[in-house]
């Protein structure tokens, strides 16, 4: 009787305490791999130094073990004890319990606890197709809409006149906006994805309507925005900056955003923007070689378009994009264009190995060597280290120089990892617009370093972001929709947000905690908040929880690393 008496006191006390503001046991949501490093992030009100695993439902311990000496984290303000339980094995539903912190959400020990969220993620771009019927089938009744933006012109601004075509790509964030740069980092991004990680994410079956032929479901779903893309050049080679209406539309579903769908450029001849058109070519060489035993014809006009996009911009190396007078949707106005011509010059080296390409390659990466650095993962304004991870992955001439440079910059940026409090990746200049990509970028650029020279540190370093963004985090939160216990779900996503279904489209990463107030919505945090609990789940805020193709690009190649074990 004495006995449960002191139990039951424990508990409540443990529950007040759990109560302290920001108490809490962070878990990655998702789960953890059998094999791999197992750690949970205690915030504590208690002096406790114990935790137990325990099992989901029984609640039966199945591990017991000491909290690791506390971690004063800067940039939340949070002082984290970690608990590591890497030693438990036995796969299984768990729960992290710690007095004075109170209980995790529940997770997953196996050997495949990402499989469902890189279904998820990956197959949320089909829910992102524009120009087609959309319906997430009987798995999500009631997600669905009608084929949009199927009336395309020419801007004045293109320098053509009367109508364009609208034909496919992805909307390319919570708006239903076309945008050629972004599309540049995101496809480019989920290639990779299939090139490094085929052996796992070529096989996992998207259910979407091309599931079932002879291509790859992972490049079905890319070639949807390829096709786009292919549609946005010009037969001198050059390529036009965006398709979108001339403003952001309501907040309504893609059929009943009724305006023209212009094909916008830079205003003045040539017209097109050489950003858009070194990314294309950098994408489009990549895709000549995916592609080509699926369609070989296709891979031939992949190249075919890659190399006429890459004189183009030998022509005209520096024609930046603006938003023209009446067109206020994204701008991707990239100010310097020559690190995504190193990228198109890689990229069709990787895939032609022509003499041209290798010069160029060889006479320009030197500017770019800060950019192999640990603080500067890439970003759609600055693709160079694509450009000089791919000339390493490929054994480029003069590979020699570039691949210890990214080793050494790896090294730094896992261990500056393993020193975080939260262990994520993220420096207090990161907490930007779109931070969790930042993460999932600094995961990309460590499984690359991992992929050039095998190291458990880049691995476990690159799993570290991946449990950041799905629950091991200030905020308890998994960033992406449908996953986990304690998900968003209020994105700045027009379907999620103007259809009548309670949760959002599953799979959307959000951007996360942005340290400037960069929307309305922000003005309501409270002064002094430290930058990674500057977030807001509410669709109003499009500077902390909006969507993004380029968000969800890098979390889909890390989930593809993780699944893949390489
Ligand atoms: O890079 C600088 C950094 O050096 C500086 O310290 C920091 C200070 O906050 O700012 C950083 O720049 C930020 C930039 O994103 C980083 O890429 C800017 O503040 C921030 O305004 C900018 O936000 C962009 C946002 O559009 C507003 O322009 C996001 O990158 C970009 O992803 C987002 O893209 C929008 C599209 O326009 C429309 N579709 C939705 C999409 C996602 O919100
Ligand atoms: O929905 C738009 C989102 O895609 C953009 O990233 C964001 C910043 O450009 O703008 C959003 O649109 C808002 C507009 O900027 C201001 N009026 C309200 C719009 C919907 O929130
Ligand atoms: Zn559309």
């Amino acid at each position: 009787m004495r006995i449960r008496i002191v139990f039951s006191l424990l508990a409540s006390l443990s529950a007040a305490a759990a109560e302290e503001p920001g108490a809490g046991v962070r878990v990655n949501q998702a789960g953890y791999l059998t094999d791999a490093p197992k750690v949970a992030a205690v915030v504590s009100a208690g002096e406790g130094r114990e935790f137990t695993v325990r099992q989901a439902g029984t609640g039966k311990e199945a591990f017991r073990g000491k909290l690791s000496p506390a971690v004063q984290d800067a940039d939340s303000g949070d002082t984290v004890r970690p608990a590591d339980f890497s030693a438990l094995r036995k796969p299984g539903r768990y729960f992290v319990e710690v007095a004075g912190a109170g209980k995790s959400s529940e997770f997953e020990i196996g050997p495949r606890p990402y499989d469902r969220v890189f279904y998820l993620a990956m197959r949320s771009y089909y829910g992102q197709r524009c120009g087609t019927d959309v319906d997430l089938g009987p798995e999500f009744p009631g997600y669905r809409y009608e084929a949009c933006h199927r009336e395309g012109a020419w801007h004045p601004s293109s320098g053509r006149e009367g109508k364009a075509p609208s034909v496919k790509g992805w909307h390319d964030a919570g708006d239903y906006g076309r945008y050629v740069v972004n599309s540049g980092i995101a496809t480019g991004t989920l290639l990779w994805t299939y090139e490094l990680y085929g052996d796992k994410a070529g096989k996992v079956r998207l259910n979407i309507p091309e599931s079932g032929d002879k291509t790859p479901d992972i490049l079905d779903e890319i070639r949807w925005n390829l096709d786009w893309m292919m549609t946005m050049q010009d037969a001198d080679g050059g390529v036009w900056h965006k398709q979108t209406t001339e403003r952001f539309c309501g907040f309504v579903m893609p059929h009943e955003d009724t305006m023209t769908s212009y094909v916008i450029g830079a205003g003045a001849a040539p017209y097109k923007s050489t950003c858009a058109t070194a990314d294309f070519a950098a994408v489009m060489a990549i895709a000549a070689r995916l592609y080509r035993p699926f369609d070989p014809q296709f891979a031939r006009k992949a190249l075919e378009a890659a190399e006429r996009a890459w004189r183009w911009t030998e022509q005209n190396p520096a024609v930046l994009f603006s938003n023209p007078k009446g067109v206020s949707t994204g701008a991707y106005g990239d100010r310097d264009c020559s690190d995504e011509r190193l990228w198109a010059a890689a990229e069709l080296w990787r895939t032609t190995r022509a003499r041209n390409y290798e010069s160029y390659f060889l006479g320009n990466w030197e500017k770019f060597r800060p950019q192999i650095a640990d603080d500067r993962p890439p970003a759609w304004p600055q693709v160079a280290p694509l450009a000089l991870w791919g000339w390493a992955l490929s054994g480029g001439p003069g590979a020699e120089k570039i691949r210890p440079l990214i080793l050494e910059a790896a090294d730094r940026l896992a261990a500056r990892t393993a020193r975080n409090g939260y262990r994520v990746s993220l420096m207090r200049k990161d907490y930007i617009w779109g931070s969790n990509a930042v993460a999932a970028n600094y995961g990309m650029q460590l499984l690359v370093a991992h992929r050039l020279h095998p190291k458990p540190e880049y691995r476990a370093a690159a799993l570290d972001n991946l449990h950041y963004l799905l629950g091991r985090n200030a905020l308890l939160l998994s960033f992406v929709s449908q996953v986990g216990a304690n998900p968003c779900r209020h994105p700045h996503h027009r379907p999620s947000g103007a259809d009548k279904n309670p949760e959002p489209w599953p799979g959307l990463l959000a951007g996360g905690p942005n340290a400037r107030r960069q929307d309305p919505a922000m003005k309501k945090l409270p002064e002094g908040l430290p930058p990674a609990k500057m977030y807001l789940d509410e669709q109003e805020s499009y500077a902390t929880n909006e969507v993004a193709i380029n968000w969800n690009a890098p979390l889909v190649f890390l989930l593809a690393g993780a699944m893949s074990g390489r």
